[in-house]
């Protein structure tokens, strides 16, 4: 994996310049940052009057359509191409339907910044201290002295800021801000942004927040907090299972919290639960159930009443965090 002083950008950059025919993908179900750093990529291309497609497995999602060149972002790919940049995209196989297109082209090259992407070809890009595509984007378009405009800088603020929560998580760092201040300076509007992409729920959604929020209950010694939504919860609130994404963001922020869980009722009488952490490992919990994930977001299905399940569940976590050797 190449870190940031050894990757040979200049060689990228003379790769480009020399070639034409270009395919720019980002990962299904796209982010913020997939979105933004396709966008910009393919924006940069063709200011440098190259022949240029972007393309997502899944469309650009509402919230993010007020990107500039948005609607250039094709789902439907035939191929003949030179060169496929594959962004933000940990696997190949999160490139969906297009992964055949993109197997393609005559070159592939990663631009990537997650821990668990490898890099194969000589000039893939594999930067995990960035804390975005987008900051990765830019420096190359430094390299290839393209103009920083309006439409780029709106698309790369967006990615760096969505992917650090604007500037909330961890991996938000000096390079990024420094970034987004020039991309503000080039024209993005920080607060046109931010509002479009953060302001953008379903009334129901809200509601089933709320539902979740009265149904929180602590812990594990106030290390846990759990909570569910039953399906009156889902009545009440006028929403269906696609509405509790994001639910369980809005547990973790209680004083003195190291674990949130939700119980989500499914229609055929199982919980979906959903586990984040960032001390302990709740794929290994999710496991023990029969699920699975990551060691920060994991998730799995149980039955049984909720008090059942309730108890099963902080049962595994308090064994987790007391096996973490911290005090209980
Ligand atoms: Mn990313």
């Amino acid at each position: 994996m190449a870190s940031t002083t050894e990757y040979p950008l200049d060689d990228l950059a003379a790769l480009i310049r020399q070639s034409d025919g270009f395919l720019c993908v980002g990962h299904e179900r796209p982010d913020g940052d997939a979105v933004g750093s396709v966008i910009a990529l393919a924006l940069a291309l063709r200011a440098m009057a190259k022949r240029v497609v972007a393309a997502l497995p899944d469309p650009v999602p509402d919230k993010y359509q007020f990107l500039p060149g948005a609607e250039q972002v094709t789902c439907e790919l035939h191929g003949g191409f030179d060169i496929a940049f594959i962004l933000d995209c940990e696997g190949r196989e999160r490139l969906g339907d297009l992964a055949e297109v993109v197997k393609g082209a005559d070159r592939q090259i990663v631009i990537d910044h997650h821990a668990t992407t490898a890099a194969q070809d000589g000039l893939d890009w594999v930067d995990t201290n960035a804390a975005a595509v987008g900051v990765l984007i830019l420096r190359l378009l430094d390299a290839l002295q393209v103009e920083l405009t309006a439409e780029i800088a709106t698309n790369l603020y967006a990615a760096i800021a969505t992917d650090t929560g604007f500037f909330r998580f961890e991996n938000t760092n000096a390079e990024a801000l420094v970034a987004c201040g020039q991309c503000v300076e080039a024209g993005a509007d920080p607060y046109e942004i931010a509002q479009r992409t953060n302001n953008q729920l379903p009334l129901a959604q809200k509601r089933l927040v709320g539902r979740a929020l009265v149904n929180l209950e602590l812990g594990c010694d106030g290390r846990a907090a759990i909570s569910h939504l039953a399906p009156e919860d889902f009545a009440a609130a006028g929403a269906s299972s696609q509405h509790a994404d994001g639910v369980i963001d809005s547990l973790k922020e209680v004083a003195g919290v190291e674990v949130s869980v939700l119980l989500k009722a499914d229609s055929d009488g199982l919980w979906r639960i959903s586990l984040r952490s960032a001390t302990i490992d709740v794929a290994a919990i999710a496991s023990r159930f029969g699920g699975g994930g990551h060691s920060a977001a994991a998730g799995c299905e149980l039955t049984g009443s909720l008090p059942q399940v309730t108890q099963r569940l902080l049962a595994a976590i308090a064994e987790a965090l007391q096996k973490q050797g911290t005090q209980l």
